[in-house]
């Protein structure tokens, strides 16, 4: 994705989860944002130039597929990742046996006594694999990785979900659910 493109849609990642403010509009209970209302305020808020072919784009191309349109295309949400409290329609299902999660080497011993906690988002956002869980470790510092005891939490009556573009997302990993990974290759 070209780098001004890369730039607008970091912009919605901050406005869809966390600030809807910084473009003037509000989200609905379940994060829906108005696309017209989105367009606007983000042409009036930032020196960014947004049409409705732009954000079609952004949204297809997306590496992640962070975001979703509506089935009549009026409204745009984020998938995941959220701060502020809104309510996305999850798939709640028994998750594979094994997730991860990807940290800086700097968390692990808060996490190994504390477990995962969401932080400043709603669910703790875990990876299907370790390459994944790499990158996202790889944003915060040096990286470390984690393996989640996902059956067990799930036979423990820990729920999971998973959101549209493939991210699991629970509450909280207690600390006995988690062991550090090391890349025995
Ligand atoms: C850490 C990105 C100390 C946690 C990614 C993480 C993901 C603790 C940081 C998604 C802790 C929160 C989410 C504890 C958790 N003590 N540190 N008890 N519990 N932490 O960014 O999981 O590109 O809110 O390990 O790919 O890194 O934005 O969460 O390091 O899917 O779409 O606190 O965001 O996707 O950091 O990332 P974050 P995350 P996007």
């Amino acid at each position: 994705m070209a780098q001004d493109l890369t730039k607008i849609s970091k912009f919605l990642a901050l406005v869809l989860r966390h600030e809807p403010s910084a473009a003037g509009i509000t989200l609905d209970p379940h994060g829906w944002a108005d696309v017209d209302a989105l367009i606007r305020g983000t042409n009036a808020h930032t020196k960014h130039r947004l049409d409705r072919d732009l954000l079609a784009q952004i949204v297809r191309e997306d590496n992640k597929q962070r975001y979703q349109f509506s089935e009549d295309g009026t409204k745009i949400r984020a998938v995941q990742g959220h701060s502020v409290p809104v309510e996305v329609e999850m798939e709640t299902l028994p998750p594979p046996p094994v997730l991860w999660h990807g940290t800086a080497t700097r968390f692990l011993d808060s996490i190994l006594a504390e477990g995962l906690k969401p932080m400043s988002r709603l669910y703790v956002h875990l990876s299907k694999d370790v390459p994944t869980a790499v990158k996202v470790g790889q944003r915060h510092g040096r990286p470390a990785v984690l393996r989640v005891d996902s059956e067990r939490m799930a036979q423990d009556g820990f729920v999971f979900h998973r959101a549209a573009n493939g991210v699991w997302l629970t509450e909280t990993v207690p600390p006995q659910y988690l062991t550090v990974w090391q890349d025995e290759t």
